[in-house]
């Protein structure tokens, strides 16, 4: 899409591109066309070790397939948070800057569910057939997750090694990544394929799910990242000599909001239509520890528990259906709606905490704004 001449040995410089508008529908668009430049780069340097071209066209269409297509709202909250922390708007320079951290949280995102899919056994994924589906992939799907996830940090050494704040970013992207894994680990444990026992399951242990699998990767890491890249300082004394932690603060609000938004997509792989939301549910035939299940088994009757009990976690489309009748009896959707509503003037209550007085040195201070705007970018999202 841009015309830039690269060198496969050293990063593309800060493209000068048509972007000068950016009304909100041309956010996305803008963001967007960042996008082909990184895998330009990724594809050329790949070429520059003699990989063949067979490799070349296998690496492209990896890239094509699973990092671009999502609804881009990580990738958009790094570039969001950068240009409300900084309180103007961006140079070029820096919107590119701000746009590759944001397409790294997205090359996490693809690293995450092209792995997912698999432990999942999902059988699309944004509309499409999940990567390892595809003819000719199968568990070559694995070296390719892999590859999605180690581009991060060939991009962002070469673009970002000169920057004060580059070890801060690697760090954080290993730390979270590691959290990530965490949550993958006992989000599959406690969904055993061969062995349903429903009285294991509780809120307490899917909020330590949720936390671990979806927040720590999805909301704290790009708005910590967008804080590094702003200058936000790990600690700051206000002028009345209290000191806080920044990201702490974040984390604190962030959390909160990861776990609202992954009960979101447990409703939606209930309720949401495939044309909906691009994937096709598998909790309950996965054995999952939504909270959906949760939400069910907190108020069923021993005859419906009976229910549950018995076609919850089995690869029979018949058993899934039942359990759907028993969620529907149940009034999901409308504990589901009261769920949300709740939580949101909860993360409201949460942001209003912030202060954003400016501490003694001067340094950047967080914005409430931040906050909000991540907020209302998943605030009744029906996909
Ligand atoms: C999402 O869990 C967590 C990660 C790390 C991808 P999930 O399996 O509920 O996601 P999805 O519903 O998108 O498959
Ligand atoms: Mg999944
Ligand atoms: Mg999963
Ligand atoms: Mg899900």
């Amino acid at each position: 899409a841009v015309g830039l001449k690269t060198s496969p040995l050293s990063s593309t410089p800060a493209p000068t591109v048509p972007w000068k508008s950016t009304s909100g529908q041309n956010k996305r668009q803008k963001f967007e066309s960042v996008f082909p430049v990184l895998r330009d780069e990724l594809i050329a340097h790949f070429a520059s070790k003699g990989m063949p071209k067979d490799a070349i066209d296998w690496y492209t269409r990896n890239l094509d397939y699973n990092v671009p297509g999502g609804k881009l709202n990580r990738g958009l909250s790094v570039v969001d948070s950068v240009e409300i922390l900084k309180g103007r708007s961006l140079s070029d320079e820096e919107y590119f800057k701000a746009a590759l951290v944001g397409w790294f949280v997205e090359l996490l995102q693809a690293f995450f569910l092209v792995s997912d899919d698999m432990m999942d056994q999902s059988v699309t994924r944004r509309g499409q057939p999940c990567w390892f589906r595809i003819e000719g992939v199968n568990l070559l799907a694995i070296n390719d997750s892999f590859m999605l996830e180690s581009a991060i940090y060939h991009l962002l050494k070469a673009h970002f090694r000169k920057d004060s704040y580059y070890v801060d970013l690697v760090d954080l992207f290993h730390e979270t990544t590691y959290y990530t894994e965490m949550g993958q680990l006992i989000d599959l444990i406690t969904a055993p394929e061969d062995h349903v026992d429903l009285s294991k399951f509780s809120l307490d242990k899917h909020r330590l799910i949720v936390i671990y699998k979806t927040a720590y990767y999805s909301f704290y890491l790009p708005v910590a990242a967008a804080m590094y890249m702003c200058g936000i300082p790990a600690s700051t004394t206000t002028p009345n000599g209290t000191t806080s932690d920044p990201y702490k603060l974040a984390l604190d609000i962030l959390i909160p909001l990861g776990e609202y938004f992954q009960i979101q997509d447990d409703f939606l792989d209930f309720a949401g239509t495939p044309e909906q939301i691009g994937k096709i549910g598998t909790d309950i035939i996965d054995n999952k520890c939504s909270w959906c299940i949760n939400t069910a088994l907190a108020v069923a009757t021993p005859a419906q528990r009976k229910v549950l009990d018995e076609n919850y976690g089995q690869k029979d489309a018949a058993k899934e259906k039942t359990v759907k009748g028993v969620y529907e009896e149940l009034k999901i959707r409308d504990r589901y709606r009261a769920y949300e509503e709740g939580a949101y003037q909860k993360i409201l209550g949460l942001i209003d905490t912030i202060s954003e007085e400016q501490g003694s040195d001067g340094s950047p201070v967080l914005k409430k704004q931040v906050f909000k705007s991540f907020l209302d970018k998943i605030y009744k999202r029906t996909k």
